[in-house]
């Protein structure tokens, strides 16, 4: 179900309601599993990683009393495969999810099932985006595709439910609840919390309405990039100034009728507006107004605009993340005061990175850095030494690994993740990954970045792009971070590039990807 028909819907509210338990549980074996997860939160905008934006002192804990990976990495940049490839240990192209627009096959084996069969209680609350019901949960409550900021639709356990308030506390309500009064309390559990936040359209929270306004937020050096030597990047479509919508993204939804952006999302944005009660509304407006007629006074172009439309962004976009954090805060507090703290490995990423204006950029997609990377932080009460920071090469296939090793389930011969265990425990292990696999699907589609598969290695990245067009972009990441300049045919570089293109082909056939047939020319 997609955000309109979401919006169309008129199902009856009823109240969150969460009940803090007092009861203390003993600390027991095997070890408890807390998975949080939100949508499009970036590593730049994470204090642990970097300073730029926003500090973020509740997700920083999760890492402060464990670790921080620093070169975590998805398999393929959006929601619905992302989410698959954690749930099977797989590869896209091995579960079958490979874009948005599939279903995920639930009669599969995930980590959930292999986890509740081991005796754990397990449940889901919040983003789900696999269009299929979740299996292998005692307890669902997800919200519905996409999900919305205010007053958002839930199907718990099947039943189709309207709460009312905004989505990251109640899907942190509804967790406390099932922890303090659904569950069996006999049994470890894992519990899967994933956020709808920050996911586009960026809409905050009332209260954090306002609060990066004496901020101005520097300019990406990239921000007016012009893809010189990259096709892809200059056909895409997720660009600030070009496809970011005033209305629709940046909510100048005036009452007055008079801004356009002429594209059908501005009716979206004004029906996002309309989705509000009228408390919320008030003070919406009470921030809202003053900018729309700001905005309308200044009749903005060119330059000018582009850099309204990135403050607009980067301001909202970390109000969000203020209440992801503070709701991370709220459920850390909560596991203290029950004493669940020592007995649960606590986990906290993004389903994918996003870009913050780099490249001129907003959304992910592309095995360039920003959205290749994911945040992750572990805080593992059993770990060696507290706020390390793991270098290793990670990426998303390997949380199921992490949590079947945890609980002590034989980890499946065809998952091809590998635990983080040994590195969460300060271990060393030899023969640790040297490269990784990255391949994205979703073309045609939104944001039309064309089809393209991967490797990179500590130092390097080659990356082809197929389907429509055939063009190889190659990186040295350590001369060049910002991916600006593609080495790929210039002199110099033959003995890497067939040096990279020997190890894809190597993990080609390593997780049995049949890339060749998919290499069909329209
Ligand atoms: C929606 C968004 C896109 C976004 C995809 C995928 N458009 O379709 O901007 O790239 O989700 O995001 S919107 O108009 O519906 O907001 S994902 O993280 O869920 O894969
Ligand atoms: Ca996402």
């Amino acid at each position: 179900m997609n955000r309109k028909q979401i919006l169309l819907m008129g199902i009856t509210a009823v109240a969150a309601t969460s009940h803090a338990s007092t009861n203390k549980e003993a600390t027991k074996k095997p070890m408890n599993i807390l998975f949080i997860m939100s949508d499009d939160h970036s590593f730049q905008t994470i204090s642990a990683y970097d300073h730029r934006f926003i500090e973020t002192p509740n997700i920083d804990r999760i890492g402060n009393d464990g670790a921080v990976f620093t070169n975590s990495f998805v398999a393929n940049s959006i929601s619905g495969p992302s989410r698959a490839c954690m749930l099977t240990g797989k590869h896209s192209h091995k579960n079958g999810f490979i874009d948005n627009a599939h279903k995920f096959d639930g009669s599969q084996q995930t980590f959930p099932k292999l986890l509740q069969k081991a005796g754990y209680q397990t449940a889901v609350v919040g983003k789900w985006h696999l269009t299929s019901n979740p299996t292998g949960f005692d307890y669902w409550n997800i919200l519905i595709g996409q999900g919305e900021y205010y007053n958002p639709h839930f199907i718990d356990n099947g039943v189709k439910k309207q709460i009312h308030g905004y989505a990251t506390n109640i899907v942190t309500d509804l967790a406390i609840d099932w922890l303090g009064e659904k569950r069996d309390k006999s049994k470890p559990f894992c519990l899967l919390l994933h956020h709808k936040a920050p996911h586009r359209t960026w809409m905050p929270d009332t209260c954090d309405l306002g609060a990066f306004d004496d901020v101005k937020f520097p300019l990406p050096e990239n921000f007016y990039d012009k893809y010189l030597g990259r096709v892809a990047a200059s056909e895409q479509e997720m660009s600030i100034f070009k496809d970011m919508d005033i209305v629709y993204d940046l909510k100048m939804a005036d009452k007055e009728n008079e801004i356009h952006s002429n594209t059908s999302l501005e009716g979206w944005g004004r029906a996002l507006y309309n989705n509000l009660d009228s408390a919320q509304k008030a003070k919406w407006d009470a921030y809202y107004e003053p900018i729309i007629k700001d905005f309308k006074a200044r009749k903005l172009s060119g330059k000018e605009l582009a850099e309204w439309k990135y403050q607009r962004y980067m301001h909202d976009y970390l109000s969000v993340i203020r209440s992801v954090d503070r709701n991370i805060g709220r459920m850390l507090d909560y596991l203290k005061k029950e004493g669940l703290l020592d007995n649960t490995l606590i986990v906290y990423t993004s389903d994918q990175g996003f870009y913050m204006g780099e490249h001129g950029w907003f959304d992910k997609r592309f095995m360039y850095e920003e959205s290749f990377r994911t945040p992750l932080l572990m805080r593992y009460p059993s770990a060696a030494r507290k706020g390390t920071k793991i270098p290793q090469l990670v990426q998303n296939i390997d949380y199921a690994p992490t949590f079947l090793e945890l609980a002590g389930v034989k980890i499946p011969q065809d998952i091809q993740g590998v635990s983080l265990l040994p590195l969460l425990k300060g271990e060393k292990p030899k023969n640790w990954r040297k490269s990784l696999y990255y391949h994205f699907y979703e073309y045609p589609g939104e944001h039309a970045v064309k089809r393209h598969y991967g490797v990179r290695t500590e130092r390097y990245k080659l990356i082809h792009f197929y389907n429509d067009i055939d063009k190889w972009e190659l990186y040295d990441l350590k001369n060049d971070p910002h991916e600006m300049v593609n080495l790929y045919g210039t002199k110099g570089v033959e003995k890497i590039t067939a040096l990279l293109k020997k190890e894809l082909v190597k993990l080609q056939i390593q997780y049995d990807d049949p890339i060749e047939s998919l290499l069909i020319k329209k």
